[in-house]
């Protein structure tokens, strides 16, 4: 996992993206409100949270995703932003392809005259470094409430499969507004991966709590 993230990181460093790690302790604003998911919208259920309170909803909550963390930089920092938020999120969710933590990195572009057809570039180029080699690849129109439009990018495997690799989407105006953001001066450019994901893709691996086990004959084939 670390490997993985090392290797994503190492792609956006050279092309200036800030790395900003945020909280996984967070408030409901900056994990779900200021993203545009309001009080008693059904994309809440899209995310299993853990409350800090059991039972009730209490005030903290363990982030979801590590988007917390580019709402804290947009609303900090001058733009044009550029930045990964790579870290570890909480869903109460647990099978062979979820866990209660898992991690992710997010990117985030909020510049002038920004498009999806940037967004497409950026995701092709990184994949085709990470993979190294000329890659197929798949925009599918999907559903976020923090961008749109939104979609999730497949590759074609060696096999004549495809499969899923990230999310993507042109950030939702009403996100840059709840960050004091001029939408009709900035676009923001966002995608979001998830590290065990792409690791059981890559290594072969068809449980994803093997990563979490501590088997040492497991680990040792990653040295
Ligand atoms: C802000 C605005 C937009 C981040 C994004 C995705 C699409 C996405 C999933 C990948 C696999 C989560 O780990 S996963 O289950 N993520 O598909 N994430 S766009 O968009 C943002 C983030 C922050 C302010």
């Amino acid at each position: 996992i670390t490997k993985i993230s090392q290797k994503v990181i190492d792609y956006f460093i050279p092309l200036n993206y800030q790395i900003f790690s945020g909280n996984e302790i967070e408030t409901d604003f900056y994990n779900f409100e200021a993203l545009n998911f309001p009080e008693n919208h059904p994309a809440r259920q899209m995310h299993d949270t853990f409350y800090l309170n059991s039972n009730s909803k209490s005030e903290y909550l363990l982030r979801t995703h590590t988007s917390n963390t580019q709402i804290h930089s947009m609303l900090k920092e001058d733009m044009p932003l550029y930045m990964l938020s790579p870290g570890r999120v909480y869903r109460c969710d647990s099978d062979t392809t979820h866990l209660p933590m898992f991690t992710q990195i997010e990117g985030l572009v909020v510049d002038e005259d920004v498009t999806f057809g940037d967004l497409k570039g950026i995701i092709i180029d990184f994949l085709e470094n990470f993979f190294n080699e000329k890659m197929e690849v798949r925009f599918r129109p999907s559903y976020f409430p923090f961008t749109e439009p939104s979609a999730e990018v497949d590759i074609l495997s060696d096999s004549g499969k495809w499969l899923e690799i990230l999310g993507c989407g042109v950030v939702n105006p009403v996100v840059l507004e709840n960050c004091n953001i001029d939408s009709n001066k900035y676009s923001g450019l966002a995608f979001g991966l998830g590290v065990e994901r792409i690791a059981m893709l890559k290594y072969g691996v068809n449980d994803i709590r093997e990563f979490y086990k501590s088997n040492l004959d497991f680990l040792a084939q990653f040295k």
